[in-house]
């Protein structure tokens, strides 16, 4: 079927396809660095293991091993895949040369340290994210802000204070607004004998973080939750109720995260978003896929895929109430395909979302017809959303479906199998 009777059967149900693909060319997706190099960053050994309670498998050839590499790579998939883009750095990817002084502990780092990062950002059009990294570093003890141990709380509270400063340059060197996630994997792997002390810590330690100047325009403060980590499955400071009461008590300074990958298997975030956007003006999200204990698989085109995408469109996210990010991550097939394959699946399911008659359903619904509701919802999944996607491709100079994955395979050949 042609991109024009594609357009005709969807436009005979209401949607306006143009409309749908001029919006979602306009809305930023931010793109984890991390895929590239298994959350690696440059600051500490990386023959070491990833701590709090993350962790890549596999050993798939190919992982980039200084900013260079990750450049190329992340360079790579940005030519894959369509869309506006931002990058979503972690702290533990400061870039340390001889230029701006060499390697520096985390609580010390600065924005000269993410110059390269702009400079990169500038060249790609991109905006940034930014994370303090509250994980695999020798001051982990094993907590970092929750910690008993003062000195070690106030190292983690200086290295969140320094990447307030660090997101404020990104936004004002970007021109948009940094999204900065707060997100520890402090927890227990048995039975604490004290489940308060940490959590009022962590509050304290995250009052004092936020306590830094910032322009709330600028930089958005996210506080992400967790329900368990490996080896930390009985306790995580930073659970759900932690995290939203925090976002919900400090409205006026920052806002709640949720990862997919970090709820109880039954729970689903695409019905947590227009919960939490009934209170918050604005939330962000980390898009990834849970399975069994690991909660950053690659993201598929999968049910809770799709459905979390309609909420952010159903809910007016797109206007700037719901700051989309994706995080996950694979060691074991060849990264760049897998962060392509990720990155174009959510636009995929946004594309869907926005090819949804929501005004329709919705109308059905508060009519109390359910049966046409059920029957008008079920019919729209045979719909040749293909001949969309391939237009939106087409439109935006990138590979349809079925013509990047050579390109992947060159570039292993020629450059990943070469390191
Ligand atoms: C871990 C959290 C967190 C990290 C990144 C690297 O479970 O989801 O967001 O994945 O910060
Ligand atoms: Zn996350």
């Amino acid at each position: 079927m042609s991109y024009q009777e594609a357009k005709a059967k969807y436009e005979a149900l209401g949607v306006d396809v143009e409309a749908a693909m001029a919006k979602l060319a306009s809305v930023p997706v931010a793109i984890h660095c991390w895929q590239g190099d298994d959350v690696r960053g440059f600051d500490t050994d990386p023959s070491k293991p990833l701590t709090g309670g993350i962790q890549t498998t596999g050993n798939y050839p190919g992982r980039a091993r200084n900013p260079e590499e990750l450049m190329a790579d992340f360079e790579l998939m940005l030519s894959l895949c369509p869309g506006m883009k931002k990058i979503n750095l972690h702290a533990s990817y400061a870039i340390f040369d001889e230029e701006n002084g060499g390697w520096v502990d985390r609580d010390k780092i600065e924005p000269k340290h993410f110059k390269k990062w702009v400079d990169f950002c500038k060249k790609h059009g991109l905006g940034a994210d930014f994370n303090p990294t509250f994980f695999s570093h020798p001051k982990c003890d094993p907590l970092t802000l929750s910690s008993a141990n003062e000195e070690t709380r106030r190292f983690w509270i200086e290295h969140g204070k320094a990447c307030i400063r660090i997101s404020s340059y990104l936004a004002r060197e970007l021109g948009q607004p940094c999204i900065m996630n707060i997100w520890t994997g402090d927890g227990f792997k048995d039975i604490p004998g004290d489940r308060l002390g940490p959590r009022v810590r962590y509050r304290e330690a995250i009052d004092e973080i936020l306590s830094e100047p910032y322009d709330f325009s600028l930089v958005k403060p996210c506080i992400e939750s967790k329900v368990f980590g490996i080896g930390v499955e009985a306790y995580t400071a930073g659970s759900s109720e932690f995290a939203l009461s925090y976002a919900a008590m400090n409205k006026e300074k920052c806002i709640p995260l949720m990862d997919n990958g970090h709820y109880h298997p039954t729970e689903v975030v695409s019905d947590k978003i227009p919960a939490l956007l009934t209170f918050f003006p604005e939330i962000a999200l980390h898009i990834t896929r849970p399975i069994r204990w690991d909660s950053d698989h690659v993201v598929l085109l999968d049910d809770e895929t799709k459905e979390i995408c309609k909420e952010i469109v159903r809910c007016g996210g797109l206007d700037g109430r719901v700051k989309i990010a994706l995080d996950y991550f694979d060691a074991s097939i060849n990264r760049i395909a897998a962060w392509t394959v990720g990155v174009r699946n959510t636009q995929k399911a946004l594309l869907m979302a926005l090819l949804t008659p929501n005004d329709a359903l919705r109308k059905m619904q508060d009519e109390g017809d359910f049966t046409a509701l059920m029957v008008a919802q079920e019919e729209m999944k045979t719909l040749p959303f293909g001949d969309v996607w391939a237009e939106y491709c087409g439109r935006c100079n990138i590979p349809q479906d079925g013509a990047w994955f050579g390109t992947v395979k060159k570039y292993e050949k020629d450059v990943l199998l070469k390191r």
